[in-house]
């Protein structure tokens, strides 16, 4: 069972704190901002928290003026996987049971959060993905479908996700799944993301949602320049992950297949050579064989040794959590008794929150 409540022990109704993160978007962040429901069924109050991250117009100041309860912003442009983890332990920081993203271009539409936070009060998701049914959507080009899609596919076969659409960047999040993700590889996170939490036994559910044209002007992604370098940047993504979360099943299944492949290719020579007792010839299929084994014995052993650095993650990861969750809920202590006051105004960061690192002074010092 899933207790929304349970991890910080107030036992009152969950506190939910929506991220932001937003570069460049003075013209659209205050509309998002402005969107989010202020009050939600079953949940004990809402904040928003936008992080900029290192915008050059004034992203920071549009998200206050429309209401944004804190603005974190980073110094410099870290890209959206480090934004990302940075508003996720700041929102934990801030007391929050529940997290939820949006984006800054207000594609998503603010009052589906109840949607998609309802399987979590529930008790019966610890992420919830808005699937934004990508095939109808007139205005998402057919190659970005079509890269979404096999991304999606991807996770689902060789990861044990369910997930249609594995890319939204409209999420729900307990507390407990905040603070087992650690994103930190690609321009976007959404692929990891989906691993670490079913690695981590997590229960991910995905609801419909609606996806709107970008409000920005041209309406182009900041994330995704061209389709097909994106595709391939995801696959780098979803490989790298597979690799550091499952690396026995995806090296050593494929050197267990080259192997095979090398018995089967060995046969031709060796058949002759039982049948004819002729030694002579199939040198080609001699060379293929050593080269498939080299690559296969090759595979499993790289396989074996990712292991045991995965093994090493799983304890790191372990006490990450451990600190994260030791950390977030001192400094939540720390700001209910007025030591720190983050409320109501823009903070500087020099570096965003690399997971685990925190924050010594108060979650935005
Ligand atoms: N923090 C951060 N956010 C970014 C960056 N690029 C895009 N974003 C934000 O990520 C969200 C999604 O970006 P967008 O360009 O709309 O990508 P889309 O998912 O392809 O529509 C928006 O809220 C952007 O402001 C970046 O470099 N850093
Ligand atoms: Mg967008």
């Amino acid at each position: 069972m899933i207790d929304v409540n349970g991890s910080n022990g107030r036992g009152d109704r969950p506190r939910l704190v929506v991220i932001i993160p937003a570069y460049n978007e003075e013209p659209t962040v205050g509309r998002a901002v402005a969107e989010v429901p202020r009050e939600l069924p079953g949940v004990g109050g809402v904040e928003v928290l936008v992080v900029d991250d290192g915008s050059r117009d004034r992203t920071a100041e549009a998200a206050m003026a429309a209401g944004a309860d804190a603005v974190i912003r980073l110094r410099q442009n870290a890209g959206l996987t480090r934004a990302f983890a940075t508003g996720l332990q700041a929102a934990v920081e801030r007391g929050a049971d529940i997290v939820v993203n949006t984006d800054a271009d207000c594609q998503y539409d603010g009052r589906e959060i109840a949607d998609l936070i309802a399987p979590i009060l529930a008790g019966e998701a610890d992420l919830v993905s808005g699937d934004r049914q990508v095939t109808k959507l007139d205005h998402m080009a057919r190659s970005k479908q079509y890269g979404n899609r096999f991304g999606s596919w991807m996770l689902r076969f060789a990861a044990g996700s369910t997930l249609q659409d594995a890319s939204s960047g409209f999420r729900a999040f307990t507390r407990e799944c905040a603070l087992r993700l650690n994103p930190t590889i690609g321009n976007t996170y959404t692929h990891q993301t989906i691993v670490q939490a079913v690695h981590a036994g997590m229960v991910v559910r995905e609801v419909p949602v609606s996806f709107r044209q970008s409000a920005r002007e041209g309406g182009h992604s900041r994330l995704i320049s061209s389709v097909a370098g994106h595709i391939v940047r995801s696959a780098v993504t979803i490989m790298r992950t597979l690799v550091a979360y499952r690396p026995l099943a995806v090296l050593g299944t494929t050197g267990l297949i080259l192997l095979a492949l090398a018995a089967l290719v060995g046969l031709i020579p060796l058949s002759d050579v039982i049948t004819t007792g002729d030694t002579s010839g199939h040198l080609q299929a001699l060379i293929t064989t050593v080269a498939l084994s080299i690559a296969g014995l090759v595979l499993l052993l790289f396989g074996f040794l990712a292991d045991a650095v995965s093994a090493n993650r799983r304890v790191t990861e372990e006490l990450l959590y451990r600190v994260r969750k030791e950390q977030a809920g001192r400094i939540e202590a720390a700001g209910a008794e007025g030591e720190t006051s983050v409320s109501g105004r823009i903070s500087d960061r020099e570096a965003p929150v690399l997971i685990g690192s925190g924050s010594r002074s108060g979650p935005f010092g």
